[in-house]
């Protein structure tokens, strides 16, 4: 089938995501272990296609979930070099790894290749290793939500881990955050006036602490100020590590890596990782809850011009929209 045919027959965005593959050519493929298929599946998620609705009922996941772990930060921080210093230890474990490089700001990437990638690009041949960008502007709390829906696909894929950047801009580090089981926030010595410039918000994310681009001048200060602001956080059960790296050197990730299991063994023994991930669940409900809702009435206010024309005369969305949904399907 030529691609272009698929402008008329499928989505649209099946052409722009570069795939002739039809829906039920898209679960098998998937099933069988073509990445094409599961960056096409991804594509849909990420343009919050109803047809991936089907889709995530056949796929289920089975077997143990990936380990999710997101790198948060700064722009330039060094967390592309991080995550591709992370994936070369892991794949020396013979762990299949997935990135996931996040970016509430950009367009749909359709899996674009973004600078992230270039980065990670000793990687590229390696079928071990799926490396993927994603976006999500204009899209009301799209980004996390689709990236949940990526894991999902992930782990039906049969990923040994997951790892996600993202963008440290806006409210993105809260969406990590609210999709991974570790947070690993990135700082560097260049923070201008020392830790104070830490945005609000970002200590009580942190799971662990990277100090890195440990090869500059102002290092040890930043290590010490965090370590003070720290001592001031209340104490819960888990104390966020501060490690040093020089990630362009490859430095200090087997004590990275090692933090990261040793925070995963904390979430199991204290039943805190159960927690998250059924609070994940009732969280995503909601937010397809809200998702479906939105699109029902859209539809229902464009196929009912008497609807609309109420709307407009009575001006009252509350009702309108209680009535829609009242409707049913
Ligand atoms: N001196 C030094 N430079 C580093 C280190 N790690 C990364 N860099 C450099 O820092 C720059 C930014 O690195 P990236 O890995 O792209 O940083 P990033 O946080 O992914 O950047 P964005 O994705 O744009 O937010 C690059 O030029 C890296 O080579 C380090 O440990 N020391
Ligand atoms: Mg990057």
């Amino acid at each position: 089938m030529a691609s272009w045919w698929c402008w008329g027959t499928t989505s649209p965005y099946a052409f722009w995501a570069g795939s002739e593959l039809n829906e039920a050519d898209l679960e098998t493929r998937f099933r069988s272990g073509d990445t094409r298929a599961l960056a096409r599946a991804i594509s849909l998620v990420e343009r919050r296609d109803p047809s991936v609705r089907a889709l995530e009922a056949t796929l289920r996941p089975k077997g143990q979930a990936p380990g999710v772990v997101g790198f948060t930060g700064a722009p330039g921080t060094g967390k592309s070099t991080l995550v591709d210093g992370v994936v070369a230890l892991l794949r020396k474990r013979e762990n299949s790894v997935a990135v996931l490089a996040t970016d509430p700001n950009s367009p749909f990437t359709g899996g674009a290749i973004l600078g992230d990638r270039i980065r990670m690009q000793r990687h590229a041949l390696d079928p071990k290793v799926f490396i993927r960008s994603m976006g999500a502007r204009g899209h009301l709390g799209g980004l996390s939500l689709a990236t949940r829906e990526a894991i999902r696909l992930l782990w039906a894929f049969g990923f040994d881990q997951v790892v996600i950047e993202t963008v440290g801009v806006g409210q993105s580090e809260l969406e990590v955050a609210a999709v991974a089981d570790t947070t690993v926030v990135v700082l560097t010595p260049n923070l201008g006036d020392g830790v104070q410039m830490i945005k609000a918000g970002i200590l009580e994310i942190a799971d662990i602490f990277v100090v890195n681009k440990a090869d500059l001048d102002g290092h040890a200060r930043v290590v010490t100020e965090l370590r003070s602001m720290l001592s001031l956080a209340p104490k819960g059960n888990w104390k966020p590590p501060i490690l040093a790296t020089v990630a362009a050197r490859q430095d200090g990730l087997e004590d990275l890596w090692e933090a990261v299991l040793a925070h995963r063994r904390h979430l199991e023994s204290s039943g805190r990782g159960r927690q998250l991930a059924e609070q994940r669940l009732r969280d995503e409900t909601a937010e397809v809850a809200a998702e479906i809702a939105r699109e029902r009435i859209r539809r229902a206010l464009a196929d009912d011009p008497a609807l609309s024309a109420r709307l407009l005369d009575t001006g009252t969305p509350y009702g309108t929209a209680e009535e829609i949904l009242d409707r049913g399907r």
